[in-house]
């Protein structure tokens, strides 16, 4: 009793003294639970993020389009790949978190289940979705958790690339002819409001928030990231020539933000439940490309097990005595 005591009060001083929580030390069950949800939601976000913009790499406009929107793409997986590797340290496992992810009980970011019909999507994604996703991780660097927090640094810094070559899409597309100014308004109109969705509920009907606080695992509320994302994003739409589809959006001069309209949550909660515009076909999509990985795991699995039983080594004998 006066152990647990101990340590509890060493994993509050760590919290308080902002030293960073590792996987060796102890922690309450609640704290990693909640890390190992939310870094495998975010995971599960990264991998699934890969389908609405995947789906134009064979369709880019041009060649130069195409190789940056490549390693975009390429970059998100890489994203998932070191966030699974976080959460793993928290003692579950990849398999785990897969199978949340394809019997469809795992959360991911909402955003990505709405579809992508035109190329300005692609520059829509990129200035307002990995906006939104920066604001959020740029807070997460200093989540308690250290391995949570030095893979939000690394992601970070890609996200802002992903950031500029969004807006630049949008802003070449404001700059160009009526029907390709057209195209990214009417991208910027299906966007903004999804985008708005991913800081989560409002901050009274958050029921993570409080604790998740409390414990340092998130740094700002789902209010405050979303009105910081808002401020900034209102003059760079300004900047490029397009409209904020928002009537109630104004400056409030004594609060020192933009006021602005109230997000459909009817819709929000639709789209959780897995009755969003495209949630069915990102499911399928991820199951089919697990089944066709089968036979990757297979190999891998013969191979780990040949290396354990030192059957390489044996090899590479032979072959010098040879
Ligand atoms: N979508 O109590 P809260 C990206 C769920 S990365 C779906 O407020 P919390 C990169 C929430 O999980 C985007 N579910 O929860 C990219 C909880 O459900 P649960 C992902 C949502 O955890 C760009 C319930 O509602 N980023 O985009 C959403 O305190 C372009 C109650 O909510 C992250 O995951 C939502 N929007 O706050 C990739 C950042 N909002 O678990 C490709 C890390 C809430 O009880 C292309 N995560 N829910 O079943 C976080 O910061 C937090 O988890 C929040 C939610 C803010 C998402």
């Amino acid at each position: 009793m006066v152990k647990n005591m101990e340590k509890i009060g060493q994993f509050e001083r760590k919290i308080a003294e902002e030293e960073k929580i590792e996987p060796k030390d102890w922690m309450p069950d609640k704290y990693r639970s909640s890390l190992i949800r939310q870094i495998s939601q975010h995971a599960h976000s990264e991998v699934v993020g890969q389908l609405p913009e995947g789906n134009w790499i064979t369709r880019a406009p041009t060649l130069r389009r195409k190789a940056t929107l490549l390693a975009k793409v390429q970059d998100e997986a890489g994203h998932g790949l070191y966030l699974y590797s976080a959460a793993e340290t928290l003692n579950t496992s990849r398999e785990e978190m897969w199978d949340a992810l394809l019997d469809g009980s795992a959360k991911y970011a909402s955003i990505f289940n709405y579809p992508t019909p035109t190329w300005a999507d692609v520059g829509a994604i990129g200035w307002l979705v990995d906006g939104a996703a920066i604001v959020n991780q740029i807070s997460l660097c200093r989540t308690s958790f250290g391995p949570y927090a030095r893979a939000m640094e690394r992601i970070c810094r890609e996200e802002s690339f992903h950031q500029r070559q969004g807006f630049e899409i949008m802003q070449t597309l404001a700059k160009g002819s009526e029907e390709q100014r057209e195209m990214a308004q009417d991208a910027l109109n299906r966007w903004w409001w999804p985008t708005l969705m991913m800081f989560g509920p409002h901050d009274a009907h958050s029921m993570h928030s409080q604790q998740s606080m409390k414990w340092k695992i998130k740094r700002q509320s789902n209010d405050e990231l979303r009105q910081q994302f808002i401020d900034q994003t209102v003059e760079q739409a300004d900047h490029i020539g397009l409209t904020i589809p928002d009537e109630k959006l104004k400056w409030n001069e004594e609060r020192g933000h933009y006021d602005f309209g109230e997000i459909d949550w009817g819709e929000f909660e639709r789209v959780l439940m897995g009755h969003g515009p495209c949630n069915q076909s990102r499911l399928q999509a991820r199951q089919k490309a697990h089944e066709k990985g089968a036979w990757v795991r297979e190999a891998l699995s013969v191979y780990t097990a040949k290396e354990k039983r030192g059957d390489f080594k044996i090899m590479e004998r032979e072959a010098v005595n040879e």
